[in-house]
């Protein structure tokens, strides 16, 4: 039994930022929203532009486009110099929300990303990423979603600024028909120039041509060319990069005094940790703890299990008793959980059939569906709520709860 993955439909989305360095500025300056904001060396000068706020564009301004000419076309806008430490680390917080989502992530740019989720509902990932994303960052990103990359990153580029678009295989001919042949990669301003002597402007005009001309116009590269125009793309997405631990961390309003009190907290970490490792179709062996004190020093513990786990239940007993053997001398400023040896765990064997089910892995799967589609848990394991009610220690989590 089982899914065979290859007849799976790829689902693929694209993520950008919109005007990324300039809603960053935005976001950090609340006097610059709504206004042209325009980012680039040397103001005034000889620099160009870098990138620049949607009411700039309006304007006219646009990206690489010197800022002496970006200053005729908008004197009163805000022009600032760009600050690339800041944009790296707005950047690495969004790959870090878009990691919540998939372990395959292709990451483009400073603020491009293309995520496989083949086998589950694009859009509504999507939506989640978008949510979260202006939530927790202040900035918004637009998403294409389709089922090769080619299309998604059209289809981001079309809804832009801060849209969601669709384009299934049944859309995808019309899509693609209108649109420019300059759109298509491997076509550039130069052989778009020629085309357009030959009366070949939108893609439909183009894909009336026959292969061998397709052969003899772009050499090697027309065979992906005319691919393209038939919305043919099997370009896998590339991980960037290994996800080697999964963590999360909670620094406190005010210094926590008890153990006990930190148990609530300590369930919603396990429930974060748990729901990103499931959702990259991992378990982890090693489990830890991270708590960092009031005087700011940092002590950790980790338990390396005799197999590996992802249930929100196996973290939440496991590192309970991390934490019950663990000294506490000061109050607690911040405490993290941490996952690693991570494994592949395969989400989609069929876990009701299989022998002995872990009833935990069912409720956890549930779970995550109910949290993808509501955002943050709507439905929260037992012992979050009954510790923080009651002040006692649950020794396990046991029975859900609404939040
Ligand atoms: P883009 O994603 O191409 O542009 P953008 O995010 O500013 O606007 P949008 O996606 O909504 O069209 O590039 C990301 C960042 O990279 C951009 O904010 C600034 C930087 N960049 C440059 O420095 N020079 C350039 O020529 C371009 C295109 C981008
Ligand atoms: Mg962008």
């Amino acid at each position: 039994m089982g899914t065979n993955l290859r007849e799976v439909e790829r689902s693929i989305i694209h993520v950008d930022a919109d005007a990324f360095f300039a809603s960053v500025e935005q976001r950090d300056n609340p006097e610059y929203r709504g206004k042209p904001v325009i980012v680039g060396h040397d103001p005034k000068g000889r620099g160009v532009v870098s990138t620049c706020s949607y009411e700039a564009r309006a304007f006219g301004i646009r990206s690489a486009m010197p800022m002496a000419v970006a200053y005729r076309l908008c004197p009163h806008g805000i022009f600032v110099r760009p600050r690339m430490e800041r944009y790296a680390e707005v950047s690495r917080a969004m790959f870090s929300i878009i990691e919540r989502y998939s372990p395959l992530i292709e990451e483009v740019s400073i603020d491009e990303a293309y995520l496989d989720v083949s086998g589950e509902d694009g859009r509504e990932i999507a939506l989640c990423i978008k949510r979260d994303v202006v939530k927790e960052l202040g900035i918004t990103v637009t998403a294409g979603v389709s089922y090769c990359k080619f299309l998604a990153k059209l289809a981001s580029d079309a809804a832009k600024p801060d849209g969601l678009l669709v384009i299934s295989r049944d859309d995808a001919a019309a899509f693609l028909e209108g649109l420019p042949v300059s759109r298509i990669p491997g076509i550039g301003p130069k052989t778009a120039a020629k085309l357009d002597k030959w009366g070949i402007r939108t893609v439909y005009d183009l894909k009336k041509m026959p292969p061998e001309w397709f052969e003899s116009t772009f050499g090697k590269s027309g065979s992906r060319i005319l691919a393209l125009c038939q919305g043919q793309d099997d370009e896998p997405v590339a991980p960037s990069r290994e996800v080697k631990s999964i963590s999360e961390e909670t620094t406190f309003a005010e210094d926590v005094p008890s153990k006990v009190s930190l148990y609530p907290h300590l369930a919603l970490l396990c429930q974060d940790v748990g729901f990103r490792l499931r959702r990259s179709g991992l378990k982890a062996r090693v489990l830890g703890i991270k708590v960092k004190f009031s005087d700011f020093s940092v002590s950790t513990r980790e338990v390396t299990l005799p197999e590996a786990v992802s249930t929100d239940h196996a973290f939440y007993t496991t590192l309970k008793s991390l934490l019950d053997r663990m000294k506490l001398p000061k109050p607690v400023r911040l405490l993290g959980v941490f996952a690693r040896g991570l494994q592949t765990d395969d989400p989609r064997q069929p876990l009701l059939l299989s022998s002995g089910p872990d009833q935990w892995e069912v409720l956890c799967r549930s779970l995550d569906q109910l949290r993808l589609k509501y955002g943050k848990p709507l439905v929260r394991l037992g012992a979050s709520i009954s510790a923080r009610a009651t002040g006692e220690a649950p020794a396990s989590l046991d029975g859900i709860a609404k939040s």
